[in-house]
């Protein structure tokens, strides 16, 4: 199995292609990275430098048409500008098949905050790219702008499950919304997919860390290459990240979780 993940590189943070590589590399996926900037951080932290890589998709893109090179999985995450969204749908365009996955990640805001990037252009953009996708998985800040929505508070399960109806662009596509406020100690995954509507719950710490929707959809990934469906591979996305969760040390959200530790059994003990 062998997966595009077209991603940041951010130095601090634990998040982006460290988080796919990391994850799906444990899974027994061979990753190929298309960086869409290098950072030094990410950009929570106060300060951070961003090195831009204008046109590196679309070199890629190019370079690898000309070796033939498929690929099973395409995952997009955090683009750092408008532009960059024409290139990865472009690249999506190029490798996209009937028989592969393409997953994309709206990175674009988290807690009902936008990220310092966002824009009202990439949005168009990204429901554009995200019309195309296999499987969506937006957290709820995204699941709203993604319905033109203005605000994510005060969602009932039932609402955000209508939400999610209206985003979802076709009867085959999934869409995972993550994390979402249950109790004060429990988060709820919502699937909406082919195989039916489920809440996936987990306890939490409160704490919302930095990389979190990044090891989730390298994990669901990897997850649905590996045999599962998308509410399986939820379910054992869930109990990795409670699992990392539960081992990291740091108490600032923008360090990201300490996922090392838990790659070991991010098979869930199966032979993959
Ligand atoms: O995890 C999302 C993300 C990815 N990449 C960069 C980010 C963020 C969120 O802040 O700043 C560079």
């Amino acid at each position: 199995m062998r997966v595009a993940a077209i991603n940041d590189l951010s130095g601090f943070g634990k998040c982006s292609l460290l988080a796919d590589i990391g994850v799906m590399s444990a899974m027994g996926i061979e990753v190929c990275p298309v960086p869409t900037a290098v950072l030094s951080a990410q950009t929570g932290f106060s300060s951070y430098y961003m090195q831009d890589l204008e046109g590196f998709v679309e070199h890629c893109k190019e370079e690898w048409i000309k070796m033939k090179a498929d690929f099973d999985g395409i995952l997009t995450g955090y683009m750092p500008y408008e532009k960059v969204v024409d290139d990865v749908s472009s690249f999506a365009d190029a490798f996209k098949k009937k028989d592969n996955i393409l997953l994309v990640d709206p990175v674009m805001g988290d807690g009902g905050q936008c990220y310092s990037n966002y824009t009202d252009g990439m949005l168009s953009k990204i429901q554009k790219l995200a019309s195309k996708a296999d499987i969506i998985t937006p957290n709820l800040t995204e699941l709203c702008l993604l319905a033109g929505l203005k605000s994510d508070t005060d969602l009932s399960i039932d609402e955000i499950k209508e939400v999610a109806l209206k985003v979802r662009y076709s009867n085959q596509q999934s869409i995972v919304v993550t994390g979402i406020h249950i109790k004060e100690d429990e988060l709820g995954n919502l699937v909406v997919s082919p195989q039916g509507i489920e809440l996936i719950n987990c306890k939490t710490n409160g704490m919302s860390y930095s990389g979190t929707g990044d090891l989730f959809a390298a994990s669901v990934m990897g997850n649905v290459l590996n045999g599962k469906n998308v509410i399986e591979a939820v379910s054992q996305t869930t109990e990795f990240i409670s699992s990392a969760i539960s081992v990291t040390k740091s108490k600032d959200r923008n360090f990201g979780i300490d996922f090392e530790k838990a790659l070991a059994n991010i098979n869930g003990g199966d032979k993959t």
